[in-house]
Formats: structure tokens, sequence, C-alpha cells
């Protein structure tokens, strides 16, 4: 195998970071390398814009500006981290990636695809990722998983219930605008069967043993 770079995107408390982790673990023992890394941040410069654009203090990006930190940061991250890796012929495991640029800024906020597209083409050419898996889950469920885990709010925790189902049907909508790319997982079951299905979605894609 020559790893690949597969994205997880979904709405808040999808249990994304928890799935990297397992897909993670499953891939290293099976003897491969791999690089879990997370959107926005993942390298140093890039983490900077995160801990910007996350503050909960800080309302007042529009949605061009954000999408042009998200996309500042992407450039850094790509370029120092994922690319680098990817030469080496490593897995690559990422938190959120374009895909969500494209539900929160693009479909949320209003800023619509093109610009999104516009800048991925411009500046991300070449770092589409290999597979995308988008977990999907009803966001009463996600929030209130997220409420269970009583860490730090962010800007983004503060959103009302209908941004969050726009959130949903925009990650719907580009999963099946590029079926080739995304699987779309459902993302309610418990911990264990999410996992399983994971394996099974990059199994199929990159013919390695789900159950090894
Ligand atoms: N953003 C990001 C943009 O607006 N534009 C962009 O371009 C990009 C890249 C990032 C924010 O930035 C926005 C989107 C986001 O709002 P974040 O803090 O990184 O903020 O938040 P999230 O990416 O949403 O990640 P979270 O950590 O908040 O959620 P996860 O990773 O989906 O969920 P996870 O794994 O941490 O699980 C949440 C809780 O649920 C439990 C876990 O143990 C944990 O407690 N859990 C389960 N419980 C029951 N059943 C399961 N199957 C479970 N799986 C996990």
């Amino acid at each position: 195998m020559s790893g690949a770079f597969i994205t997880v995107e979904g709405g808040e408390g999808a249990g994304k970071t928890t799935q990297i982790a397992r897909l993670a673990d499953w891939l290293r023992a099976a003897g491969e390398t791999v690089v879990q890394t997370r959107e926005p941040g993942g390298s140093a410069a890039a983490e900077r814009i995160r801990a910007l654009v996350l503050d909960p203090d800080l309302s007042g990006w529009t949605p061009a500006s954000e999408a042009l930190l998200m996309t500042a940061a992407r450039c850094d991250h790509v370029d120092k981290l994922i690319a680098p890796a990817r030469r080496r012929g490593e897995w690559v495991l990422c938190d959120r990636f374009t895909d969500s640029t494209r539900a929160y800024q693009g479909v949320m906020q209003g800023l619509g695809l093109g610009p999104i597209d516009r800048l991925e083409a411009m500046f991300l050419a070449d770092f589409r990722p290999d597979l995308t898996l988008i977990l999907d889950i009803d966001p009463d469920q996600g929030l209130s998983r997220m409420r269970a885990r009583q860490d730090a709010e962010t800007r983004y925790d503060r959103m009302d219930p209908e941004a969050h189902r726009a959130i949903r049907e925009a990650f719907l909508g580009i999963a099946a605008a590029d079926p080739e790319r995304c699987v779309v997982l459902d993302a309610s079951e418990d911990e264990e069967r999410v996992a399983e299905a994971v394996r099974a979605a990059v199994a199929a894609r990159f013919m390695v043993d789900a159950d090894g």
C-alpha cells in the first residue's frame, strides 16, 4: 500500500476525532505509517489561525474573511504536513478539510460554493482527498454528545439549530455531487459500529483487509 489522503467530515459531535483515532490505530496495527491531523490547524501557523477563527469573542468575520482564513490555514497545512507525508507514502487522516469550508462558509453562511471551488482550484488543485468519509448524524444528537463532553465552547457551538441542519444538508449534497470521493456513514450508531463502517469503507476503497 502507498497510503492515502482521507478526510473525515460532518457536523459538531458526529464523532470525527474519535473515529480518526480508531482508524489510525487499526492502520498502525497493520504496520502502516499514519499522520493524524485536523482543520483548521495541523501546522504551527494554521493552529494560530485556528485560535483566531474559533475564538468565541470574535464574531465579526464575514463569510469571505472566514473562507480566506480557512484557506490560508489549509495552504500552510498542506505545504508543511500533508504533502510531505503523502510524498513519503504515508496515510494522512484529516479531521475536516475543504468540504467543511463548503458546508460552513459556502452553504450555511451563504458565501456560495463558487468562491470556495475557485479557491480550491487556485491553491489546492493537487490535494483533493482520495476518500472523504461523511459522518452523518441528526444535529440534536451530535450537540448532545458535545454538551456531555463539557469542554471549552467555540464560536460555532453558539449557532442556532437551523444552521446545524443546513450544515448537515450541505454535507449530504456534497456527497451526492461527488460519489466517487465521498462515502456517507450513519454516525448515530455506537462507537464500535461506526468504527466497523469506517474500516469497511476504507477497505473497500483501498482493498485492505477490514478484519486484519
Ligand atoms: N470549520 C472548520 C469551518 O467553519 N470551516 C472550515 O473550513 C473548517 C475546517 C472546528 C470548527 O470549525 C468549523 C467547523 C467547526 O465548528 P472543532 O472544535 O474542531 O471546531 O469541532 P469539530 O470539528 O466539530 O469536532 P468536535 O471535536 O467538536 O466533534 P467530533 O470530532 O465530530 O466528535 P468527537 O469524536 O470529539 O466526539 C464528540 C463526543 O461524542 C462522543 C465522544 O466520546 C465525545 O465525547 N462520541 C460518541 N458517543 C456516542 N456514540 C458514538 N458513536 C460517539 N462517537 C463519539
